[in-house]
């Protein structure tokens, strides 16, 4: 009888030790599940966030007044008032204070710093001066106020997102040669100006 009890207690453990690993296989799956179940959650939770968050700047942008900011333009200046704004519908008017040449307003996107941008200008082989409107990594050509003359004023209107714009006449004068022997550039005559959205 002893011996038989202790045999039943020896096939007890040696069951508790076997199922000691299935035990902790059903805990693990069972967090497994749990972990997989949150992050689903956590998962479809910031999916929602950022697709509210997106159609909440829409409609801030729809509703937003319109922003108006003046660039003024001269030899050799551009002047950006103000140079910060909210995102949004922004409204740019150029006036031409002369006193002679005809002006134009690009207006790029980047981060780069003013130098390398017109480091860039001035080594282009094709039009010295000219800051690329394509294919320059991190330069990203927005929108454009064409060319117009002395004592006028041009307009233009677009949506533009929180980020660091660069303002600029990309004017080159083939007719005017400056002082150093090549065409007058107007970017390089120092006819720019950051300008930032928030
Ligand atoms: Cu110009």
């Amino acid at each position: 009888m002893r011996i038989a009890f202790l045999f039943v207690m020896a096939l007890a453990a040696a069951l508790a030790v076997a199922c000691g690993s299935g035990v902790s296989e059903v805990e693990h799956n069972a967090a497994v599940s749990a972990a997989r179940a949150a992050g689903f959650t956590e998962g479809r939770e910031a999916g929602y966030a950022e697709a509210e968050a997106r159609y909440q700047a829409e409609l801030a942008m729809m509703e937003a007044e319109e922003r108006h900011v003046g660039v003024a333009l001269g030899e050799w200046s551009l002047t950006v008032t103000p140079n910060t704004v909210p995102s949004g519908v922004i409204e740019f008017t150029a006036s031409n204070g002369g006193p002679e040449d005809p002006h134009e307003v690009v207006i790029f996107r980047t981060d780069l710093p003013i130098q390398d941008l017109l480091a860039i200008a001035e080594a282009n082989q094709t039009e010295r001066g000219f800051l690329p409107e394509e294919g320059v990594p991190g330069v990203e050509f927005i929108a454009e106020i064409e060319e117009f003359e002395v004592g006028q004023a041009a307009s233009g209107e677009w949506l533009l997102t929180a980020g660091r714009y660069v303002l600029l006449c990309n004017i080159v004068d083939e007719d005017e040669i400056g002082e150093d022997g090549h065409p007058e550039a107007h970017f390089l005559e120092g006819m720019w100006a950051e300008f930032f959205v928030t």
